[in-house]
């Protein structure tokens, strides 16, 4: 029986040593310790020992037994911290690696442009003031002392919502609103999206931003608008910027004039970028129509005031000389990426 015993406890001893994996172990415990394994079959030959040896031999099969599942418990921990060490040293996230750099985004040219030009109004004392996109006739029009059958009023030139709803045209209709409040002097600026039932191409969108400005106090006169205007282009283009004045035509002013900046690329020696003209259409302005005033509450013989309207994605697409306008409504991130 000692032998028997001696004999199993030496394999059991073997065997685990050798066992590959958790999966073997379990095949052991089984074949040794199991219902049918060998120490319970040693066991039914109890009947075979005699009567006062039986209590020692119990002992003796109880000691190989713990000795059996010590061994095997020993084995399981070690393959089981064996294999957390394996899986650790796959999953083991190193703090020292670079970390991958966020992608940061950038403002849209036509913001970083608008923003620009707010800085420098504001620094001459403007406030931006916005308005609603959604307009009535009064305002964006009969307010502006456009007629009735001016042009610009056509469906074709103007979405229209109802017959005296639409989608604004200008930004002026902000300035009226501020007129009709009454608080004078007025330095406003004026920014936001306009609308006009124009063709997609290069150089026409039928939804674009305007940026208008208009100050009105007493004694304002053709004077205040060149040195604004000029002080203006000169901080945006650099200072060796110089303007012109052409005669125009808008309706809500007289007199009203174009004005040109010399090329900021030539100086105006005439080149590619201003077509040989040495000179580029920056802005449309003018003083205040009176009847203009009058309409809003404010009387002509009192205060008068000069207004100006600049097309922001024509100062963005000179500035950084981009050919296409439709470039910057796609948003694609190639090309935003590049300002
Ligand atoms: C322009 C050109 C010239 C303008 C006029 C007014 C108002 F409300 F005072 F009458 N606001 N904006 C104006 C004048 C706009 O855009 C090319």
């Amino acid at each position: 029986m000692q032998e028997k015993l001696d004999e199993i406890r030496a394999k059991a001893k073997a065997q685990i040593e050798e066992a590959a994996d958790l999966d073997s172990l379990n095949d052991i415990r089984v074949a040794l310790l199991g219902k049918k394994g060998e120490l319970k079959t040693l066991l039914n030959s109890m009947k075979d020992v005699a009567p006062e040896d039986r209590p020692k031999v119990g002992q003796m099969v109880n000691e190989v037994r713990e000795a059996i599942e010590g061994k095997l418990a020993e084995a399981k921990e070690k393959m089981e911290a064996e294999a957390l060490k394996q899986k650790l040293s796959f999953e083991k996230i190193d703090v020292t690696l670079p970390a991958k750099r966020a992608k940061v985004g950038n403002s849209h040219p036509n913001t970083s442009v608008l923003e620009e030009v707010e800085r420098i109004f504001t620094g001459m004392g403007f406030t931006v003031v916005e308005g609603p996109e959604v307009e009535t006739d009064y305002y964006n029009f009969e307010a502006l002392n456009i007629p009735a059958n001016h042009p610009a009023k056509d469906e074709q030139d103007t979405f229209y919502i109802t017959k005296d709803i639409l989608l604004r045209t200008q930004t002026s209709p902000v300035q009226v609103r501020e007129m009709e409040k009454g608080n004078l002097p007025i330095r406003m600026l004026a920014p936001g999206r306009v609308f006009r039932a124009d063709e997609v191409d290069a150089t026409h969108s039928p939804s674009f931003h305007q940026i208008e400005g208009m100050v009105i106090d007493k004694g304002i006169t053709m004077s205040d608008l060149k040195g604004t205007l000029e002080q203006f282009v000169q901080e945006l283009f650099g200072k060796d910027t110089k303007v012109k004045f052409r005669p125009h035509h808008f309706p809500f002013t007289e007199p009203s004039a174009e004005m040109d900046v010399s090329c900021f690329k030539c100086g105006g020696k005439g080149c590619r970028f201003c077509k040989g003209e040495g000179w580029i259409e920056i802005l449309g302005c003018g003083m205040v129509h009176p009847r203009v005033l009058k309409m809003s509450g404010i009387d002509p013989e009192v205060y008068s005031g000069f207004a100006f309207g600049i097309g922001l994605e024509r100062i963005t697409l000179l500035k950084y000389e981009i050919d296409d306008m439709r470039l910057l409504y796609e948003n694609d991130i190639r090309f935003l990426d590049q300002f």
